[in-house]
């Protein structure tokens, strides 16, 4: 097994990961405040980023878009995915295999989402057990979008939640959990605890201002987080390059929310 921090997804420890699953899991509406993000082509060239350590897409954008950026970006395969549209209990269909994402697509990493407490989620484990198992062969490492959700869940992220999604992605074999943000440094140190040797990064979460997003960055990364998967708090903004670059200070130089805006 490959050393996580040896693999293209890490850097210096580190990770940030520029998710663009969106046009799946929430529609088109998502890329409406920069309409021209609705090409993936404009994404994937915020993609190049030097601060960015994957861009995580689904099968059929990495079909169409990731051979003219293999030399530019390492590829994080979403593995599974649902669009908005789905009415059910929280659920995620498996859409593209690890073999192929490997073999195929030119994976450096895997991505796949587990609703803990949903009415699905014993079949969403079995599947991760299958794909984890998989991953393993091909030495790639295996991000879980660890997001307990459903029936009786009264709140997807208070402190014990993201305690208990933390600790689920080191359990079911994990080497990243990515969890919504608690909310205080404090919640997300428990989390950071839960996850023993697997490296927690922070869900960017629906777009907010400059400052307030890069706080809970740094809040993040003092509490022992390891970065961020983002998405529209990167490619809704008008300059995606200036956030990138204040993130890369927060998380890769561990400065503050503030050093980061003042540069
Ligand atoms: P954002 O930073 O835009 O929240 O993106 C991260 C992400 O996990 C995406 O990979 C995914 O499409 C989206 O959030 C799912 O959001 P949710 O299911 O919480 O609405």
């Amino acid at each position: 097994m490959l050393p996580i921090d040896d693999t293209p997804l890490v850097r210096d420890g580190k990770i940030l990961i520029l998710a663009m699953d969106h046009g799946l899991e929430h529609g088109p509406v998502d890329f409406e405040p920069v309409p021209e993000t609705i090409d993936p082509e404009t994404v994937f060239e915020v993609g190049t980023h030097d601060a960015v350590t994957a861009m995580a897409v689904q099968k059929g954008v990495a079909e169409a878009y990731y051979p003219s950026y293999e030399d530019d970006v390492n590829l994080l395969a979403k593995l599974n995915g649902t669009s908005n549209l789905w009415r059910g209990e929280p659920d995620s269909a498996v859409n593209c295999s690890v073999d192929y994402a490997a073999e195929e697509l030119g994976a450096d990493a895997l991505g796949f989402t587990l609703y803990g407490g949903s009415n699905n989620e014993i079949e969403m484990a079995e599947e991760f057990r299958d794909a984890q198992e998989k991953a393993r062969e091909h030495d790639l490492p295996m991000v879980m979008w660890s997001y307990p959700r459903g029936q009786g869940l009264r709140s997807d992220r208070d402190p014990e939640t993201i305690a208990y999604a933390a600790r689920l992605a080191l359990e079911l074999g994990a080497d990243v959990a990515k969890v919504k943000y608690p909310g205080t440094p404090e919640a997300m140190e428990w989390a950071v605890d839960a996850a023993g040797k697997t490296k927690v990064v922070m869900s960017g979460g629906s777009k907010s201002d400059d400052y307030a997003f890069l706080k809970q960055v740094e809040e993040c990364i003092s509490a022992g987080g390891k970065g961020l998967a983002v998405g529209r708090n990167v490619f809704q903004r008008d300059n995606p390059v200036q956030i990138l670059d204040a993130l890369e200070k927060v998380i890769f130089e561990e400065q503050s929310a503030e050093q980061a805006l003042d540069a």
